[in-house]
């Protein structure tokens, strides 16, 4: 005559590995900003691997070095950027600098000045005859490979031999010297990089504003960095993958259904979820699927007694499939189910329709927390110290259990 639970918390920890940017065009500049505090915004074409240094400079290229008296600085992150992503840097303005200068910022990532020392002491980018390069490096003054350019005139100063780069698909050349440059037109990769290169780096695509004073932020089309498109759809991934961290799945016989439950640390990263269920012969089969990664419960209504096996996948954003461990709920019987009333509650509640040897209740959150217990009594029980929310109730004796559930309002 009794039924049993079981309840379970897993924890899952997901191992991943880093791939590397490689490649000319695998970011490019969709903004720049010569007024107010100075900025760039660079696109990742593809995954962008954690802790990937990307530096930066407005120092000229000589076919061979930099040139010298500008600045440079380098970005990186401490977790995989998914290609798509558009970062935005600013505060690049600081000025001669020094040792107490302060570092440029950025929407995602971590900037800081790669030397605050001679030849690189006039930081900020300029509104004419102005080129900043993206690359990888042995260090600042090394470059390894480039990665993309934008100058806001012909005669910057530098020359392309020896980058690789080439204008119209990795160098971005403008030959206005205006102030404000926002990359303009449709924010999706084309089929292929090449192409999607030819687009960024076409200036048609893109909207500038010029005059004294400063444009970045006049409520005219285009401001910096209001107006920079913030995310591409369709870019290239690399392999990189994503530490999408499961923190629990659990499950409760709660009245005629399975209330399955589970958390991700970070849900944004997720591309799907799927809740299955074993066919009791060979298969797990779908019970829930969503692109959207954010709910995080299912119930599952019970036709018979039986023995339920759960288990939840999710599929990054390269496609790679991740499974949680199986969690199992047995139900041999079903019963019919007391109530509780009133319900919503604030100060008590009552059970109605209990046999008359149930002696003991438990109130569980529902994370599986118990957080009261007691002797259930004619009198009901009071909700005192009991937060607003949803909670579970277990009342049972030797010969008989129930699970309910119940709201505490304010
Ligand atoms: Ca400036
Ligand atoms: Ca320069
Ligand atoms: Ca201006
Ligand atoms: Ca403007």
């Amino acid at each position: 005559m009794k039924k049993l639970l079981y309840f379970f918390i897993l924890w899952i920890s997901v191992n991943y590995s880093y791939a590397q940017l490689t490649a000319l065009g695998d970011i490019m500049f969709v903004g720049m900003n010569a007024d107010g505090v100075d900025g760039v915004a660079f696109l990742a074409l593809v995954d962008i691997p954690a802790n990937t240094t990307i530096y930066f400079t407005d120092n000229e290229w000589t076919g061979t070095s930099f040139n010298t008296n500008e600045s440079y600085f380098q970005w990186s992150h401490t977790v995989c950027v998914p290609a798509g992503t558009v970062v935005i840097v600013q505060n690049i303005n600081q000025g001669t600098l020094s040792s107490t200068s302060l570092n440029p910022t950025a929407n995602i990532g971590t900037v800081v000045w790669s030397t605050t020392s001679s030849p690189n002491n006039n930081s900020g980018i300029a509104n004419s005859d102005e080129c900043v390069y993206a690359y990888l490096g042995s260090s600042y003054n090394t470059p390894t490979t480039f990665l993309s350019a934008i100058a806001n005139s012909s005669t910057y100063g530098g020359v392309i031999t020896g980058t690789g780069l080439t204008v119209g698909s990795t160098f971005i050349e403008f030959t206005n010297n205006h102030d404000v440059f926002v990359y303009n037109s449709t924010n999706t990769c084309e089929a292929t990089q090449a192409a999607t290169l030819s687009k960024i780096a076409n200036t048609t695509n893109w909207i500038s504003q010029d005059g004294s004073g400063d444009q970045s932020n006049d409520g005219i089309y285009p401001d910096f960095p209001t107006h920079v498109i913030t995310s591409f759809t369709g870019c290239y991934t690399v392999g990189c993958t994503f530490p999408i961290q499961l923190s629990y799945f659990t499950g409760i016989k709660l009245e005629n259904t399975n209330f399955i439950q589970w958390q991700f640390e970070n849900p944004e990263l997720i591309k799907n979820v799927q809740l299955s269920v074993f066919d009791g012969k060979s298969d797990f089969i779908e019970l829930y699927y969503s692109n959207f990664s954010f709910q995080n419960h299912y119930r599952h209504t019970l036709d018979t007694a039986g023995r339920y096996l759960y288990r939840l996948s999710w599929q990054d954003r390269n496609g790679t499939v991740y499974y949680s461990n199986v969690i199992e709920i047995i139900v041999l019987r079903e019963n019919s189910s007391p109530t509780i009333f009133p319900n919503p509650a604030r100060e008590k509640i009552w059970i109605s329709g209990l046999s008359n040897n149930i002696t003991i209740y438990q109130i569980y959150d529902t994370q599986g927390q118990r957080i009261s217990e007691g002797t259930y009594s004619p009198s009901g029980i009071d909700l005192n110290g009991i937060g607003i929310g949803l909670y579970i109730i277990r009342c049972f004796s030797n010969k008989d259990n129930h699970t309910l559930l119940f709201t505490v309002t304010d």
